[in-house]
């Protein structure tokens, strides 16, 4: 027998002996004890053993975020089947693909929208469709009352998967990361170390629960240290600003602290408990790092990472590890092999030299296991050596500080969520009138970038830009939709016939680069 690899049994080994002490409060004051959490993902653990689930079984969830859907996904990891998480935000096209690609044999989702994913799932052969909401309802949790509390964590392998994450590519649909419960294990316990999580720690847990950030990093931290959360279903900065009082740690997305630092309530005296601010997602401004020094004494700590690797990079936690760089995202964790390399115009590749410009590759446990039922695609992605091509562009000072100046990839990162523009080109070619399109980033004061969409028209064809906005709210997750659309004549193409994106985004950069 080999041994237990299960996340959950190391999560669950990290609870405090008094189990009565409280794990997470809500900001609206329900109070969950490790206990809880315990028999709870025991039910609905053996809830999903009694439907005698295939091993390697996926559970798809896509429910609002609440303190039963952090069970569930500790359930999921209990029972030792996938979890397979997904932005409230998709739509019917998004949830149909998903849901037919992974062909999950349980289904989760809100009784809001049970009417359309129900069907979706049950077309795609998923056996059980449940509904969870955040208001401790559904029959997900009815079924579950039914079921012991008592439950005997199902052995892993290390390398057996724990979770997909879907995450959208440069071209084509959505790959599915397979995630194994070494990466996840082994990614927590480094940062445990690296971040100093300590007795005593209290995390202000604000973020969705259904991407890396905070499903692993802020859950994965605060519960392998056996420390309590302080659980808002969504982020809202006055409340968060008004918890810090009582936290240590703080994760966010560049969005939430430049919505926070917009509170008057935001003041050292508020911070004066709080110990780590930590930054991802997508770049910190050098305008936000400093703001945050100057209105609150803290240093923001900025990490960089990634749905198939989870976390790469972190800038240091203890100044005997060197000072928090703003504008960089510090150091290769420790046990992941970062290196930047530079194409050389015979095809080969070669070792950047300090300061110079290439992209990141990275190997180390926390790297993915592939692309679910994509092997073509994920030998892409991989160097002959093994080493993962994450698509970013960046380059490394002496002293180890990795700066991440771009990415190869065509991918728009708004407000922490990832939008690939050629997806949602595809969305607008097939609008009736639509010739072609280009979707490019800009500056937003707020979400830091935003897609805007350039498009042309088919002869004779008259199209509305706003109603293009329109057509596209109806069928794509929220946050995808261009904030801004302008039908031109023609797109601008260089000497190869390439629409020139550079182009464009000059163009358009002044459109919400102001608050
Ligand atoms: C909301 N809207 C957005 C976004 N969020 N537009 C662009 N980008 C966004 N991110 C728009 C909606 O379309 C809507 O517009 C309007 O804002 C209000 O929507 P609402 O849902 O109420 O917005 P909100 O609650 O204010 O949300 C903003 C937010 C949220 C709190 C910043 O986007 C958020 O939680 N972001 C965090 C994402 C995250 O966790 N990323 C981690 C990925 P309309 O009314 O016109 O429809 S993990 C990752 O990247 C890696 C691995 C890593 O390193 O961590
Ligand atoms: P995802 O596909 O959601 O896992 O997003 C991963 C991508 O987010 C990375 O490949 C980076 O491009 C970006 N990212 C994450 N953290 C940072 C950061 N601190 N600074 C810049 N980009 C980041």
């Amino acid at each position: 027998m080999t041994t237990q690899a299960n996340l959950f049994a190391a999560l669950r080994a990290a609870f405090p002996a008094d189990l009565d002490a409280v794990a997470v409060e809500t900001d609206d004051g329900l109070l969950y004890s490790w206990r809880d959490l315990d028999r709870a993902s025991a039910m609905l653990a053996n809830l999903f053993t009694a439907l005698e689930l295939t091993p390697g079984a996926r559970i798809a969830v896509q429910v609002e975020k609440s303190v039963e859907a952090l069970m569930l996904y500790l359930a999921t990891l209990r029972a030792g089947y996938v979890f397979l998480p997904l932005n409230t935000a998709y739509r019917g096209a998004e949830i149909a693909y998903f849901i037919g690609n992974a062909e999950p044999e349980v289904v989760v989702c809100s009784s809001a929208n049970a009417e359309w994913v129900g069907p979706i799932a049950l077309a795609a052969g998923t056996r059980h469709v449940f509904t969870l909401d955040d208001d401790r309802t559904g029959t997900l949790l009815e079924l579950a009352a039914q079921c012991s509390d008592r439950h005997t964590v199902v052995h892993k392998d290390e390398d057996d998967l724990a979770a997909i994450l879907y995450t959208s590519g440069t071209t084509g649909r959505s790959k599915g990361a397979m995630l194994t419960h070494r990466n996840l294990l082994s990614n927590a316990e480094v940062l445990k170390d690296y971040w100093g999580w300590t007795e005593g720690d209290v995390l202000i847990h604000a973020l969705p629960i259904f991407h890396v950030h905070g499903l692993f990093v802020a859950i994965h931290g605060a519960l392998l240290n056996g420390s309590k959360m302080i659980w808002l279903n969504k982020f809202d900065p006055k409340r968060v600003v008004a918890r810090l009082p009582e936290a240590t740690v703080f994760m966010g997305v560049p969005t939430l602290y430049v919505r926070m630092l917009a509170e008057p309530g935001l003041t050292k005296k508020a911070c004066k408990r709080m110990r780590l601010f930590i930054a991802g997602s997508a770049p910190l401004l050098i305008e936000t790092f400093h703001a945050w020094q100057q209105r609150t004494g803290h240093t923001i700590l900025e990490r960089y990472g990634m749905s198939e690797t989870a976390m790469l990079t972190s800038n240091p936690y203890s100044a005997v590890q060197g000072e928090r760089r703003g504008g960089t995202v510090g150091f290769a964790l420790p046990g992941v092999n970062l290196r930047v390399r530079v194409a050389e115009d015979n095809g080969d590749s070669r070792e950047a030299t300090t300061g110079e410009i290439g992209n990141i590759e990275v190997d180390g446990p926390n790297v993915f296991a592939g692309y679910w039922r994509m092997p073509e695609k994920t030998k892409e992605e991989f160097t002959s050596d093994g080493f993962f091509k994450t698509g970013d562009v960046g380059q490394i000072d002496g002293l180890g500080y990795i700066t991440i100046v771009g990415r190869s990839k065509d991918l728009i990162i708004s407000g922490g969520y990832n939008v690939y523009p050629a997806e949602i080109e595809g969305f607008i070619n097939e609008l009736p009138g639509v010739a072609e399109s280009a979707v490019v980033g800009v500056p937003h004061a707020d979400f830091g970038e935003v897609g805007v969409a350039v498009v042309t028209t088919k002869p004779g064809a008259v199209i509305d830009a706003d109603a293009i906005v329109a057509e596209l709210k109806a069928r794509l997750a929220n946050f995808k939709v261009p904030k801004r659309c302008f039908v031109v004549g023609e797109l601008p193409r260089n000497a190869m016939g390439k629409v020139q994106k550079a182009l464009l985004r000059e163009q358009h950069k002044g459109l919400f680069a102001r608050a």
